[in-house]
């Protein structure tokens, strides 16, 4: 049997995970001395290059003293934590980051919790020791506390740190060793990580947690081995998570090192590997021996805590931007979605109407943001949470929020939070200016405040926020306080009306922008709607008026990102999504008809 070492590397958002593999792969010789290697390579999906953010966890391999190492790059962010969750179960170990200056994070719980309910013993990496303000000591405490806290074993809270500078490239077992290489993480990992467990002797047990596509070779799933081969051309049985069996024949057996796949003949026990050949291969689904098929566990994850609205676009400008615009085509790119996608759903509950469940806005805007680039067209409602009622008690999921800010704004979001029904836990000085504060919230107050929370710390606070479970509904929560600039007019925006109505508010639009009678053109500085025109050019008159035309100085618009119009928006109004824009619009445009419901909506 080979000797293999398989782990995942999981941290908090940004705590170094991808820049560290970086470097995992560099000093393992994976990469020939030619080659040109950009920085955080796994991030390898456009969008994630981007925003410099992991998205998909992804696989690599490396050879170290005759050892293959198999590594999973996790992301950080919560919305994505589904994604941590289906590949834990695929290695014996993990490499937990944490940095030495933020400490533990509500991600770092997250996927701790995970991890240690997994059996799993971390190898504890405090990174960024280079920052002048951190403090390795303290962080370290910080992690034994939340495993003791976690309900960890006696050999979990025995666990191994190394002390790193990812993106220096050196690791050490002891703050006072010089700063050299990586070799001392190497070693822990060798050391540390047990061996796969299982053989090759016995029947094939290989499990699917990502799904690959290829144009040429179809659907492939890439997989853990857990007991036996798998050789290419060998005939298996694909067992589904609902108990299926399918015969099939292995048509493409693909390994991994470094950036690139080859194609091999046979792989064992413990690697990690992409197979091909089975159409309907799904995550969680298991290959097994035909004689003996001992299926494993298919996996549970957590469930979805948000859900959003994607419909067909029925604006008067409808399928004149998209590529894709039917009610068919999205459901068919959704159905693709979910597929690779174990903590998404979606369903159909109406006409050209599809609720998509995940985990929360970001996760839901990478897709609509991917679907978009793909040329669809279609219209996105507010977020909304998903409740349940347990026991006949409606509940609602409720997260874990934790902020640093500069002391002085910490009054104005304490007040801010507390009418969102946050609930704080904790406050605590972190030096230089800065305070942070932790909270447990409703998911339902998170909406729509990462903006004005922005604005109220003038750009210098930061938040973040996690799933902690689902609790008894807690009651209204206060919302968008101001109202909508709605346009009374088809046709493209003047630069005159703008100049006008600008007073009254947030323009969204600029000259020349199209509108149409029901979209949102920008924010009423007021809490009420106001129905305006935009089109409307200044009068022409036969006597010359005295002295120059006034001088029209626009204030530039704010541009709606599809993040900031999924947070800006209210239940009443949808988001325009087409390759080319985000809009706003009302979700009823009829101004007659928008009035009478409101009016009804004040008396009901
Ligand atoms: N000072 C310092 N910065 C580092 C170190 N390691 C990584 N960084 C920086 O931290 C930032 C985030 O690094 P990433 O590797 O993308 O972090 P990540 O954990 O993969 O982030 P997500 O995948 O989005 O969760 C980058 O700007 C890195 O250059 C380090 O050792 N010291
Ligand atoms: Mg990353």
């Amino acid at each position: 049997m080979r000797d293999i070492r398989n782990i995942a590397v999981i941290a908090h958002v940004d705590h170094g995970k991808t820049t560290l593999v970086d470097e995992l792969l560099k000093q393992s010789g994976t990469f020939s001395s030619h080659q040109n290697v950009e920085e955080r390579v796994m991030d390898s999906n456009a969008i994630e290059k981007e925003r410099g953010i992991t998205i998909l966890a992804k696989n690599t391999a490396i050879d170290y003293e005759g050892v293959r190492i198999n590594i999973i790059d996790t992301p950080g962010h919560a919305d994505f934590g589904g994604e941590v969750e289906r590949v834990l179960k695929m290695v014996d170990s993990v490499l937990l980051l944490v940095d030495a200056q933020e400490g533990v994070m509500p991600q770092t719980k997250f996927v701790v919790k995970k991890a240690l309910s997994l059996g799993h013993r971390p190898i504890v990496v405090i990174n960024k020791i280079d920052k002048p303000g951190g403090d390795p000591d303290r962080v370290v405490d910080e992690v034994f506390d939340l495993f003791a806290q976690m309900d960890a074993t006696e050999e979990q809270l025995d666990f191994p740190v190394v002390y790193a500078a990812a993106r220096d490239g050196y690791a050490k077992l002891a703050l006072s060793d010089e700063n050299k290489d990586l070799t001392p993480l190497f070693q822990t990992i060798l050391n540390e990580v047990p061996k796969p467990v299982g053989s090759d002797e016995n029947g094939l047990q290989l499990q699917v947690f990502t799904l690959d596509y290829d144009n040429f070779i179809g659907k492939i799933g890439i997989a853990r081995i857990f007991n036996g081969t798998i050789s290419m051309g060998e005939t298996v049985v694909l067992v589904k998570a609902d108990g299926e069996k399918i015969k099939g024949r292995v048509s493409k057996l693909i390994g991994f090192k470094g950036m690139e796949r080859f194609d091999i003949k046979q792989a064992g026990t413990g690697d990690i590997v992409a197979v091909a050949g089975f159409e309907t291969i799904d995550v969680g689904d298991s290959l097994c021996d035909p004689n003996n098929p001992m299926p494993l566990d298919p996996m549970h994850i957590e469930e979805p805590t948000l859900s959003v609205t994607f419909a067909v676009n029925d604006s008067p400008l409808a399928g004149t931007e998209g590529k894709f615009v039917t009610s068919n085509k999205i459901n068919e790119r959704l159905a693709a979605e979910m597929n690779t996608n174990i903590a998404m759903n979606y369903e159909q509950y109406g006409e050209g109407k599809f609720k998509v469940n995940g985990r929360g806005e970001l996760q839901i805007c990478i897709l609509a943001e991917n679907m978009r680039r793909e040329g669809f067209e279609f219209c996105i409602g507010r977020p909304e949470v998903i409740t349940k009622v347990e026991d006949g008690v409606k509940m609602e999921p409720f997260e874990h929020l934790v902020i640093d800010l500069p002391d002085e704004h910490s009054g104005s979001i304490i007040e801010k939070l507390g009418k969102r029904k946050a609930n704080m836990t904790n406050m605590v000085p972190m030096g230089e200016g800065y305070t942070r504060l932790e909270f447990e919230i409703p998911a339902r107050g998170l909406i729509g405040i990462r903006t004005e929370f922005l604005t109220e710390t003038k750009g210098e606070g930061v938040m973040n926020h996690s799933f902690l479970e689902f609790r008894p509904y807690s009651g209204v929560v206060e919302s968008r306080k101001y109202g909508a600039l709605v346009s009374m007019e088809n046709g493209e925006a003047v630069g005159y009306s703008i100049f006008n109505l600008q007073d009254r508010g947030i323009m969204f639009v600029k000259p020349q922008d199209k509108v149409y009678v029901g979209m949102v053109i920008g924010q009423h500085a007021k809490d009420n709607d106001l129905d305006v025109n935009p089109i409307k050019g200044k009068q022409q008159s036969n006597v010359r008026s005295s002295g120059a035309d006034e001088a029209i100085k626009l204030v530039p618009p704010r541009t709606m990102s599809l993040e900031n119009a999924l947070e800006w928006i209210e239940d009443d109004e949808l988001v325009e999504v087409t390759p080319k824009s985000v809009r706003v619009r009302k979700r009823e445009l009829d101004p007659t008809v928008r009035k009478r419901t409101a009016k009804k909506a004040k008396f009901d």
